[in-house]
């Protein structure tokens, strides 16, 4: 079995994952790394992240509290990972939100090759352009955002990833759905920009970004129900502190005995 493999795999190279990321996640996002086994750096200045990219195992860009700064910063960054090949993870937090955000990660797409976008189902939709399809439901039912997904995928041609209740994974026509994760991560701010960086760094050690994706989302998932049932009488402190516990803890057989994976195609 290869998905619970790529934990072992994540831990025996401590891949180093610069950031470029908002300032409400920062700390969490660093200690969260730290957990699952990987190594973090937040670095920022524009004089400093071509370095910092190259040296780098993933490059993580998030634009969740943008500035011009910042975004001239990611695409010096992401230039420079893509020349030395290391993989870029995009999360566009809130796009579609404002009309900055979307221009920002359309400009960041334009200029940087990304190996990974991930983002709930509206972002996504929003990035793609097929925002005008989601109108026409009240709410993006999860069952679209398999759809949303490989459509997403196609357009942008980049491999995508969708999280909620359900993770979709699409890259080119394969799909795999992850059903692991507690509701209790949406009362904790950060948790979906800490997973983008996660899997940043199981995309450093694991170059079929496929698996190491569906393996990422199965690891932060379980990490996340065994966080909550420690918690359970507690609430979303507990848990987020819970959380870095259980992602350090995490083994390769919880992840074979608890993992919740439909793989539709691939
Ligand atoms: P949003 O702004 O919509 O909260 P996000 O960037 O925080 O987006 P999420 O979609 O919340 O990202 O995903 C973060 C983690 O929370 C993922 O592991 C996902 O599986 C999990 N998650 C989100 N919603 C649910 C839910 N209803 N039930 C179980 N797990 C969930
Ligand atoms: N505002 C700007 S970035 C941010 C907030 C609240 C954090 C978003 O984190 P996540 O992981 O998307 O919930
Ligand atoms: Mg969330
Ligand atoms: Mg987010």
């Amino acid at each position: 079995m290869l998905i619970p493999k790529v934990l072992t795999k994540l831990r025996a190279q401590v891949p180093l994952v610069h950031n470029i990321t908002n300032v409400v996640v920062t700390n969490f996002t660093a200690n969260g790394l730290l957990a699952i086994g990987a190594s973090p750096v937040m670095a920022y200045a524009k004089e400093e992240v071509a370095d910092m990219a190259t040296v780098a195992n993933a490059l993580v860009l998030n634009i969740g509290t943008l500035t011009a700064e910042n975004v001239e910063s990611m695409i010096i960054a992401g230039k420079a990972a893509n020349l030395a090949n290391t993989p870029v993870i995009l999360d566009p937090v809130g796009a579609g939100a404002t009309r900055y955000r979307t221009e920002s990660v359309h400009r960041i797409m334009k200029e940087v090759e990304i190996t990974l976008l991930r983002g709930n189902a509206a972002e996504v939709a929003n990035v793609a352009g097929i925002k005008a399809k989601m109108r026409g439901v009240d709410s993006v039912s999860e069952h679209n955002n398999s759809e949303i997904a490989l459509e997403a995928a196609k357009l942008l041609q980049v491999p995508v990833v969708i999280t909620g209740e359900k993770d979709i994974v699409a890259v080119n026509e394969k799909l795999s759905i992850v059903h692991n994760g507690h509701q209790m991560l949406t009362k904790v701010t950060g948790t979906g920009c800490l997973l983008s960086s996660i899997l940043g760094a199981f995309i450093a050690v694991e170059e079929d970004v496929f698996l190491a994706s569906t393996a990422g989302l199965v690891t932060y998932g379980v990490a996340a129900e065994r966080a909550f049932e420690k918690t359970k009488e507690e609430g979303p402190g507990s848990f987020q502190i819970e959380l870095l516990n259980q992602l350090m803890k995490i083994k390769e057989e919880d992840i074979k005995k608890w993992m919740k994976v439909e793989s539709i195609r691939g």
